[in-house]
Order: C-alpha cells, then sequence, then structure tokens
C-alpha cells in the first residue's frame, strides 16, 4: 500500500462523505484525485460500509463486512466438504483465487449431459429494467439450474459454501454456460451497476453480488481463456478446476473486469455461481 495509513481523520471524511449521498464510486474518485492510492482508497471505503452498518452501534469497533473467501492458510490442499480441492494460485488485488480439482471428471460430465437440453441462447440482464435479453457481447448458450435442484446440485454448492465460507442460501442457482468456437463473453463486471435504473429491482433478491466461481467442464482445444484485463491476469480453462474472484464493492476499481476470450477450436463449458451478500430467493 505504499506506506499511506487509513487515518481516523480519513475514516472520519469518508464517513461524512458517505451520509452526505456520495455514492461510495465519487469519494473513491475524490480520494484518487488527492492523491491516495486506488488500494488505500478502497480498503477504506470497504470499513466505511461496515461503519454504516454499526452506526447504532458506534462504540463498537470497526470490522470488515464478510466477504466469500477462501480460509487464510498456507496449505496447498484444503477440505472442501466432501472433496480435496487444491490452492494453485492466490492474487489478493483483484483477490482471485484459481482452484483445482474442485470437480470430479463424472460431476464435469454429468452437469453437461444435464444441462444440454435445457440450453438456449444466453441472454445477460438489463440493469436499466431489471430485465433480460441476447446481447452481441455474450455469445454463448446457457441455463440455470435451481439451487438444490438435484443431488449434484446440492452437492457441489455445499462444497463450493464450504470452500469460500459463505452459505447456500446466498448463492444464484448454478449456471451452465456452452461457448461454441467463436463464441465469447466480452469482458464486463459480474456486479449490478448501482448508476442503472433497474439495479434496485434486482437487489430486491439478495442484494449485491459478491463474488464468482466459476468452474471448467471441460477442455476447450484452443482459446476460451478467463481474462482480467484490469490485472493482466489470463486463467486458462482445464476441466474440474475453478477460478474465484470477489469485489467487495461495485466498482471498477475493484479491477474484477472480465471476460471469456473466444473459443477457437474445441468447445467450452462452464459452470458458473454467483455469490450474493445476502439470502437469494
Ligand atoms: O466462461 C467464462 O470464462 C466467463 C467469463 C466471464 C464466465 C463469466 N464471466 C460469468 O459466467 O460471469
Ligand atoms: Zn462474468
Amino acid at each position: 500500500m505504499g506506506g499511506q495509513q487509513i487515518t481516523p481523520e480519513l475514516r472520519d471524511w469518508i464517513i461524512a462523505q458517505a451520509e452526505a449521498g456520495h455514492s461510495p464510486q465519487s469519494v473513491l474518485n475524490a480520494m484518487q484525485a488527492s492523491g491516495w492510492e486506488e488500494d488505500v482508497a478502497l480498503s477504506a471505503m470497504e470499513d466505511v460500509l461496515q461503519a454504516r452498518a454499526q452506526a447504532h452501534t458506534p462504540d463498537q469497533q470497526l470490522t470488515r463486512k464478510p466477504m466469500p473467501d477462501v480460509p487464510a492458510m498456507q496449505a496447498s490442499r484444503i477440505h472442501a466438504h466432501d472433496r480435496e480441492v487444491t490452492l494453485q494460485v492466490q492474487i489478493q488485488h483483484p483477490r482471485v483465487v484459481v482452484i483445482g480439482g474442485f470437480l470430479s471428471a463424472e460431476e464435469c460430465t454429468q452437469l453437461m449431459a444435464l444441462a444440454e437440453p435445457r440450453l438456449s441462447r444466453s441472454e445477460t440482464v438489463v440493469n436499466a429494467t431489471g430485465g433480460s435479453e441476447v446481447n452481441a457481447a455474450r455469445t454463448s448458450h446457457g441455463m440455470f439450474f435451481g439451487r438444490g435442484e438435484n443431488a449434484l446440485c446440492a452437492r457441489i454448492e455445499a462444497r463450493i459454501a464450504a470452500l469460500l465460507q459463505w452459505p447456500v442460501e446466498h448463492g444464484e442457482g448454478i449456471q451452465i454456460l456452452r461457448y461454441a468456437p467463436g463464441a465469447e463473453y466480452r469482458p464486463h463486471h459480474d456486479y449490478f451497476d448501482p448508476a442503472q435504473p433497474g439495479t434496485p429491482t434486482i437487489l430486491q433478491r439478495g442484494g449485491q453480488r459478491v463474488g464468482t466461481l466459476v468452474m471448467y467442464l471441460n477442455d476447450p482445444l484452443e482459446g476460451g481463456a478467463t481474462t482480467f484485463p484490469d490485472a493482466g491476469v489470463t486463467v486458462h480453462p482445464v476441466a474440474g478446476s475453478a477460478v474465484f474472484f470477489a469485489y467487495p464493492l461495485p466498482t471498477p476499481q475493484t479491477k474484477t473486469l472480465h471476460g471469456g476470450a473466444p473459443v477457437l477450436k474445441g468447445e467450452k463449458w462452464v459452470a458458473t455461481k454467483w455469490l450474493r451478500e445476502g439470502r437469494f430467493i
């Protein structure tokens, strides 16, 4: 963090800005314009969210709001519910974790087989209205399982909850995507843009998205990596492995812009789990 400290004065100033109705984004912009490093500014903003939540108990110590994440430990293997998985790469900002062996080969095959008859052209949420529509930026086919819809989904959801220390009830149903050659998912953020008029409606079902787990179900022959352009990170799809990333605030400063690069040869199948801050109903 280059030595910049979150002083009590800075914290008070941020709280004052938030209470005056300024958006997190505009406060972050103001901080950066006055020389604060992006990471320090974002970290302070996360504390402010918690301060607001605790406004009725001001004597309590400020703590960060909880976020989904893998347990903080040095071990490269973690027991998650019913399976041992491996931690392969961890990045702090943006928070990105690459996990090996998250799904077995049979689970990958079963998810694809169950999803295939239900696939249709993927739609994206229209933030302006809260509805969804077909979009040229997302040329895959997809479907959603209901949460706990079958024993396989329930088991994988319990594994995700154990690995990311986040309740099953805070997760959306698993989404399956199939990309044909040439198909892609252009870079986007998974949180809902607070500036869009449709966002309050979307947030009624469990609040913001705060984390994403993309699980790879097969090995595309060429292309199809998940890219994080603002972080210079590329995750190559390998059947059974997964990439997790988290975004404590709905702002591009989280550097969680990400996309699915065009598939060049073969198909690419993924399962995505989006995690909400509250119970998703
Ligand atoms: O399939 C991917 O690599 C990918 C990329 C970006 C999936 C998602 N986003 C997603 O499902 O949100
Ligand atoms: Zn995404």
